[in-house]
């Protein structure tokens, strides 16, 4: 039997939480051969909920499940930690201006920064989800400075399977048959659904859809609002396709990405893409040994340059807003 790994998820007791964790330990995530300890944070209020879904969690008897402790001191919770998933953030409230919503978020992100730096495994994997995504990455980066900026990266994968699915749904074809999809920037609706480099079997979709207006007045839009959709039907954002997201990131992280493929992960920039060094930005990479690399050289027209540059111009708002917040 293999060690375990130890897994922190924050915001347990949330939405997302309630759709991640019984997958993670039913092995959707490292598979049916490793076991897994779970620490679960979330706020003092919120313990109680949390008491409820590990009974739910015992209840469902997972042969990989070895032990899961709750909290809400981030020091107990990344303890030792392999992987840390920060899902739990504070959610904009009726009247909060942006700036607001960007230093309460600010605050959370620095002290799981302060304290991943301080317990967490060296080589941990730390994936933010709590929004806005990009911008918590960069504040929990720069207060882990002896974590390597390589350990963190953004969730854009939700956007990444929304767009596939898109696709898909337009050219009747299955999701799996697609590759090479992009999401450039920002997890926000600036974001940059790009199809330019996507390929269906070895085929270019841009050639394949016949009505190329159907990209810029049907496709990007959608792809950038697709949550606020989902919230519009639902009453709730979206919970069950964000867990599916975050599995899908971590397990081609750590596992590898597909032959002929790519996927999108917001990372720091290395300076490609003329996106400047350290921004989180959704990129395409592939991932190998655990490792991510940008995939380099892909022909960018004026077009898609233009649309590249308005959610990195985002980005660089988002960060001077919270410049004076950083160590
Ligand atoms: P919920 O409000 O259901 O759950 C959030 C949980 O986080 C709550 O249990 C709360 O008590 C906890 N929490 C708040 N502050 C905390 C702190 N300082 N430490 C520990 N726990 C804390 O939200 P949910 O629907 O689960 O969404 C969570 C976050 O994911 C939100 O910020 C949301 O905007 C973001 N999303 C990001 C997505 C992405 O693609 N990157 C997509 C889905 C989602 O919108």
């Amino acid at each position: 039997m293999k060690p375990p790994v130890s897994i922190a998820i924050t915001g347990a007791a949330g939405h997302i939480g309630y759709s991640l964790l019984f997958r993670i330990a039913a092995g959707d995530l490292l598979g049916n051969d490793q076991p897994i300890i779970l620490h679960l944070l979330d706020l003092p209020q919120s313990q109680h909920v949390l008491d409820g879904v590990v009974m739910e969690l015992y209840d469902c008897a997972f042969p990989l499940l070895k032990n899961v402790i709750t909290t809400d001191d981030p020091l107990v919770a990344f303890n030792e930690v392999d992987i840390a998933i920060l899902v739990g953030a504070r959610p904009r409230t009726k009247g909060m201006e942006r700036k607001e919503l960007l230093t309460v978020n600010a605050e959370i992100f620095s002290t799981q920064g302060k304290a991943l730096d301080k317990v967490a495994n060296r080589n941990v994997k730390v994936l933010i989800v709590g929004n806005p995504t990009n911008t918590n990455t960069y504040i929990t980066m720069k207060n882990a400075p002896n974590l390597s900026p390589g350990n963190f990266s953004a969730m854009l994968r939700l956007d990444h399977n929304r767009a596939l699915y898109q696709v898909a749904a337009k050219l009747k074809e299955s999701v799996s048959s697609i590759s090479k999809m992009i999401i450039w920037g920002n997890h926000s609706s600036t974001q940059f659904p790009d199809l330019s480099h996507a390929e269906i079997n070895g085929k270019k979709v841009i050639h394949l859809i016949k009505d190329q207006s159907w990209i810029e007045d049907y496709f990007i839009p959608t792809v950038q609002n697709r949550g606020a959709a989902v919230i519009e039907a639902r009453g709730l954002s979206s919970a069950g396709s964000a867990a599916n997201a975050i599995i899908n990131h971590l397990h081609d992280w750590i596992i590898g990405t597909r032959e002929h493929d790519w996927v999108t992960m917001g990372i720091p920039s290395d300076g490609s893409y003329r996106i400047q060094e350290g921004v989180i930005y959704g990129f395409p990479v592939t991932c190998k040994n655990g490792d991510y690399t940008i995939v380099q050289g892909l022909e960018i027209n004026e077009i898609s340059q233009a649309k590249m540059l308005t959610t990195y111009k985002e980005l660089l708002e988002e960060k001077n807003a919270i410049k004076h917040l950083l160590p």
